[in-house]
């Protein structure tokens, strides 16, 4: 039957997932909402058939007609709705980050092992997106060699208030982090942050922007510009550079207008544009499986190993030193 999803958490993400289940996504719909915030919960299941407003998440999680969760609240909540659908055997798709940090990912890492399936998928989106799907196949296929770097670019057009030199890390160069370990199966081993003059732009206390150097497993070299507030659009950019050749993806030349003596092209505002087809598709891909019994895509392992990068990462920035990622052992559910 049609899969009842509770949206946990009503805000920018949480509201873009509750129209892409009701309108966009095939075999789901929109049984719950829940968000601190009363008012802001019954205006997002307005309008939604058969949608029940909630303020509490175990409530929600309890409900007859929730078989599946989307966590979309602010990090520091996720580990407790984790732990909550974990009690209840409820597929999970988690937001990322998945923790806020390393030590409260491993937890849910263990209760998952600790459950003996996988139940979560996390939301690293760009594993769906089709242009890192396109670099990835070709460099599984060999096709430009072994690949040595990657050199990465990640540009918001601005930050939204409260934004933290942390949050660089952990919300959007996590990102980075993420697609680093992806593409070229290889975990984060050290991180490095090096930060120029400030911007100008930049809101006072965020030294914006830096650069962020990883060190993986295998050898390889990951750079990041992550450039929070560009002031110009939502640029996220990848070149890697392998022994016999080199492949870039995030140039966004879809369309290229010639006119008055100019040439030139639009740029996203925000990631919800850019990634839009990487979003619908990675929730339809977890609806799809979830009805089938299945759980695939990123795993807990991956937010896990993903926030110990970012606690290195963190660690950098403070201490302007290189710092190496300490990983867990990695349970055996997980490969
Ligand atoms: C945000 O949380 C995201 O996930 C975006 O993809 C990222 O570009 C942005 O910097 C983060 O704040």
């Amino acid at each position: 039957g049609t899969l009842g999803v509770a949206v946990i958490g009503t805000g920018r993400m949480g509201a873009d997932h509750v129209r892409r289940l009701d309108r966009v996504i095939s075999g789901a719909r929109v049984a719950a909402v829940v968000d601190i915030d009363g008012d802001r919960a019954k205006r997002a299941a307005g309008g939604i058939d058969g949608c029940t407003a909630y303020t509490d998440a175990a409530a929600a999680l309890s409900a007859p007609d929730v078989d599946a969760v989307l966590i979309a609240s602010p990090a520091p909540a996720h580990e407790a709705t984790l732990l909550e659908a974990f009690a209840r055997d409820l597929p999970v798709l988690c937001e990322k980050p998945l923790t806020p940090d390393a030590a409260s990912a491993l937890r849910v890492v263990e209760a998952e092992a600790r459950l003996g399936h996988r139940r979560v998928q996390v939301g690293f989106m760009r594993r769906y997106d089709p242009e890192y799907l396109r670099l990835k196949a070709l460099l599984d296929g060999g096709g430009i060699g072994r690949p040595l770097m990657l050199h990465c670019r990640h540009r918001n057009a601005a930050t939204p208030p409260g934004f933290t030199e942390q949050m660089m890390i952990n919300d959007s160069v996590v990102h980075e982090i993420d697609a680093t370990r992806w593409l070229l199966g290889q975990e984060i081993a050290a991180v490095t942050v090096l930060k120029p003059a400030r911007s100008s732009a930049a809101p006072e206390g965020l030294g914006d922007p830096q650069l962020v150097l990883l060190e993986t497993s295998g050898g390889a070299l990951a750079d990041v510009e992550i450039f929070v507030n560009c002031g110009f659009g939502y640029q996220v950019q990848c070149e890697a550079v392998g022994e016999r050749g080199s492949a870039r993806i995030g140039d966004a030349h879809g369309l290229l207008v010639n006119t008055a003596g100019r040439w030139g092209g639009e740029i996203p505002q925000d990631f919800v544009e850019r990634f839009r087809t990487a979003y619908d598709e990675q929730v339809q891909r977890w609806v799809t499986a979830t009805r089938e019994g299945r759980t695939e895509g990123p795993t807990a392992w991956d937010g896990y190993a993903a926030a110990a990068a970012c606690e290195a990462g963190t660690r950098a920035q403070a201490s302007g030193a290189r710092e190496r990622v300490m990983l867990a052992e990695r349970p055996r559910l997980y490969g």
